[in-house]
């Protein structure tokens, strides 16, 4: 009787010696084409969830694929390490944040080991970590050096709870993520990196992403957001001022009804200084978040400040100027003029405060100057009520209205980007500190890098909120590296996305000396194949990119993209179960939709992300003690394909450890035959060329689809030399996907070495194709035989295999046939 393939010692035993053989290091020296390969590297949270297994699985097959197919892989894991969680872990159980990151770091990593993963561990990296940020801050004073880094006060969002800035995705609903406190505006003097000054580049640098999903491209477009169009100043009847806007419309010039500046505008912000009814209004506009999404969604609220403005083509016309929070100080110029016929805001605004509403593009055959309803009309048609631009199209009317601005003198063509600059500056304790000493007499002074790294010190307090570095009697107090007086340290950390948007470059080298080797990163970038989940697709990759460009403009490093592929996989989902009086229960707690515990039945609910705070989640470790490593990495890859959502089952995991049993039975009854089987030969050859096009498009559920076809061929076939061949190719076949069985069966089947360095199986293209067809044989048009042919076989030669047929012979009796009507490589038909 055949053995069972134990999963428990099996993955154990090859773990080690691929650990004591250091199979999975790459080489820097070597002369192989290169493959870097990488997932999105993990937050030490605690332990590995299944998106972790997924997501790494996949990469796993790719990196193991690519060493088989004869290149140098790079294929490293790391940990970002800083961040929130682990101060919230501070302050809810006293531990440290470094202590809680470092043990977490090391029972995940434990936990990745167990799954076999192909990783350089050699190169393993943790953010927090002095040997990582140290080199981090070199680059920030490095950038800072060259004009990219900056302070300027701005307005935040400030969490009152967690008294801390939050980035404008940390805002939900206007109230903070974390804390859930309603979030207000705060001005504080924040560092930025100035990713506006690469905006069109790394707009530009999409189109050369062929290998990046449509969706991610679209998402990065709209998040850097460029707009076209005129900026143009009204004066003011006052004579003294001006107000500067941005239109995308200047076609609509004669619709206009008023003019909004922001709440923070000069203009608002001078006329507050002695009217405080003015200042009461912009005070309610600081209220609520700073996301475009919020904006968007409030209310839209207006305070007439009594200026008027003159329009620029007939001074005839003065406009109302209005306070209004629709309109952003950071966008454009931070004012606006209102066309409410043409731009919903606008309309909704007009309509609240009674002010005029004038059609200026003809609507169909609508081109009354009295605009009625409350929707405004957006599309296109020719220019009405507009004096010499009458009758234009709209884009030529936007053409014409720029240059007779730019002929006057009064505006420009210009263009704008949503895109604002990158904040990095936070209150927090658990981040790499910002190296810069704040002196009275010399302002911000750079830590000289013979300093560096500017460490975290670990003697702090997380028992009041704030930002313990701050409030630490004697970290921040240094002398002035420039004059020498006392100064004060920066207490910020930056944002951890600073972390994350150069890993990838250290992974390549780790000198000590230095942030990274020139040479080995150039070798190495761009990572062939990053993986991750989509949720990275704007900041993350965005932040990424400008930081590799931000490097080249510097002169560090000649890399344009940092990731040449990128692929966003699908989540793992899972019913969700909740008990009568509400409670979330957890797939272990249930049993035939009943509560194991209390006996009640559940209501079974959505299959959805496993997520903590529904329970429906299920940890990936008792699973592989269970299962092994192999069955676990197979049903990742089974079932859904890998951009999809993938639904965990209790029955995906067993017919997975199933096939792993039934390959090892394969394996396992190994031995040698004589004889051909043609049919068997080309089903290997195809599975061995097709497998290899889905590994190489990250189809791995197809891949797995014809491995099963290629086992069930085999199992059906008769022993010969070809099922022998077919056998030991399996082996190499299917290692990528579960290692472990294929290790114990390529020594069992007596090879040298591992079939980790096994080469892919080499195609033969002859046997690709189908070279045997199937002839019907008919007579008088009724089907008595079919024959097997070789494909092209000529029509006598059709004809005689036909006439050859025992039931033909038989059948005609002896006689000539009187018509022979051949279709090669179809049919015989026979006129007896
Ligand atoms: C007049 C107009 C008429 C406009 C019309 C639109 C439609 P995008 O396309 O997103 O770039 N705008 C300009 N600066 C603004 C600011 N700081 N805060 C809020 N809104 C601002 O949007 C550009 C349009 O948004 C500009 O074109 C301006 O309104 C408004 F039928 O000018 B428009
Ligand atoms: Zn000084």
């Amino acid at each position: 009787m055949a053995s069972r393939f134990n999963a428990l010692k099996a993955d154990a035993a090859w773990q080690k010696v691929w650990e004591e053989n250091r199979t999975f290091a790459a080489r820097n020296d070597s002369s192989l084409p290169r493959a870097y390969v990488l997932e999105m590297f993990p937050y030490p949270s605690g332990r590995i969830h299944m998106g972790h297994v997924r997501n790494y699985t996949m990469g796993d097959v790719l990196a193991r694929y690519k060493r088989m197919t004869g290149h140098e892989v790079l294929h490293p894991m790391g940990w970002d390490a800083f961040g929130m969680p682990a101060e919230n872990a501070a302050m809810e159980k006293g531990v440290a944040p470094g202590g809680w990151t470092r043990d977490n770091i090391a029972t995940m990593k434990a936990q990745l080991k167990r799954l076999g993963f192909a990783l350089d561990w050699t190169r393993e990296l943790a953010t927090c970590e002095p040997d990582y940020y140290g080199h981090e801050q070199a680059l920030f004073l490095d950038l800072y050096a060259a004009g990219l880094v900056y302070r300027k006060e701005s307005a935040v969002n400030w969490d009152p709870v967690d008294m801390t800035v939050l980035a404008n995705e940390q805002v939900i609903d206007g109230r903070g993520w974390r804390s859930g406190a309603l979030v207000e505006k705060r001005k504080l003097s924040q560092w930025f990196l100035k990713i506006t000054q690469f905006a069109d580049e790394l707009l530009e640098g999409l189109k050369s992403l062929d290998h990046w999903p449509d969706k991610v491209k679209l998402m990065q477009e709209n998040w850097i957001g460029k707009s076209s169009g005129l900026t143009f100043r009204f004066a003011l009847t006052n004579g003294s001022d001006e107000i500067e806007v941005f239109s995308t419309r200047p076609d609509t010039i004669f619709g206009a009804s008023f003019v909004a500046v922001a709440a923070d505008h000069p203009i608002a912000q001078a006329h507050a200084a002695d009217n405080v009814e003015a200042l009461a209004f912009i005070e309610r506009c600081k209220q609520g978040g700073t996301t475009a999404a919020e904006i968007e969604t409030q209310e839209k609220l207006g305070y007439d400040t009594g200026l008027k403005a003159i329009h620029p083509l007939d001074a005839s016309i003065e406009l109302p100027v209005y306070i209004a929070n629709f309109v952003l100080m950071d966008y454009g110029s931070g004012a606006v003029m209102g066309v409410p016929a043409h731009d919903q805001r606008d309309l909704d605004f007009a309509r609240k405060y009674g002010l005029d509403v004038r059609r200026v593009v003809a609507e169909g055959d609508k081109t009354d100057p009295v605009f009625d309803g409350d929707e405004a009309y957006t599309g296109s048609g020719a220019l009405v009520n507009s004096a010499f631009l009458d009758g234009m199209p709209v884009e030529e009317a936007k053409r014409a209205v720029i240059a007779r601005a730019e002929a006057e003198g009064w505006g420009h063509g210009s263009t704008v980007y949503r895109l604002r600059d990158w904040g990095v500056s936070r209150q927090r304790y658990w981040g790499t500190p910002i190296p810069i000493v704040h002196c009275d007499a010399c302002g911000p002074v750079p830590v000289p890098k013979s300093e560096l790294p500017v460490e975290l010190p670990h003697d702090v307090t997380f028992d009041v909120p704030g930002n313990p570095l701050d409030r630490h009697p004697t970290w921040k107090h240094v002398d002035c590296p420039s004059c020498g007086k006392p100064a004060r340290r920066e207490t910020d950390t930056l944002d951890t996305f600073v972390d994350s948007s150069w890993y990838f470059i250290r992974f390549a080298s780790q000198p000590d000396d230095k942030p990274f080797d020139r040479e080995a990163a150039e070798k190495w970038l761009p990572v062939g194949q990053y993986i991750g989940g989509v949720e990275h697709a704007i900041l993350h990759l965005l932040y990424a990119r400008f930081w590799t460009r931000a490097l080249k403009h510097i002169g560090m490093l000649d890399i344009d993209e940092p990731f040449a592929g990128l692929f966003t996989q699908g989540m793992v989902t899972h019913e969700t179960y909740k008990a009568a009086d509400g409670r979330w229960l957890g797939p272990a707690e249930v049993e035939n939709g009943v509560e194991i515990a209390t006996g009640q039945p559940v209501e079974i609910g959505r299959v959805e992300k496993m997520s903590k705070s529904k329970k429906n989640t299920v940890d990936p470790e008792p699973i592989v003690d269970q299962y092994g490593a192999d069955a676990v990495r197979w049903f990742m890859l089974s079932d859904s394909p890998p951009e999809r959502d993938l639904p965990w089952s209790e029955a995906g995991i067993e017919g997975s450890w199933r096939f792993v049993q039934r390959l090892w039975r394969l394996f396992d009854g190994l031995e040698d035959a004589e004889g051909e089987d043609k049919a068997l030969d080309r089903k290997l050859h195809q599975t061995i060329a097709g497998v290899a096009e889905d590994i190489e498009a990250l189809s791995f559920n197809k891949a797995v689809a014809k491995l099963y076809e290629l086992v069930a061929a085999i199992e059906k076939a008769a022993p010969s030399a070809s099922r022998t061949n077919a056998t030991r190719a399996l082996m190499r076949l299917v290692s990528p996907m579960v290692p472990h069985v294929a290790e114990e069966a390529w020594a069992a089947a007596g090879h040298d070495g591992l079939v980790a360095n096994a080469p892919w199986p080499a195609v033969d293209p002859a046997l690709l194709v189908e070279d045997e067809v199937t002839i019907a044989i008919q007579v008088n048009g009724k089907l008595r035989d079919t024959l097997t042919l070789p494909k092209g076989t000529d029509r006598a030669a059709t004809e005689a295999a036909a006439l050859a047929s025992d039931k033909v012979v038989r059948l005609l009796d002896g006689k000539a046939p009187k018509k022979v009507i051949v279709v090669p490589d179809r049919l015989v038909n026979l006129v007896a």
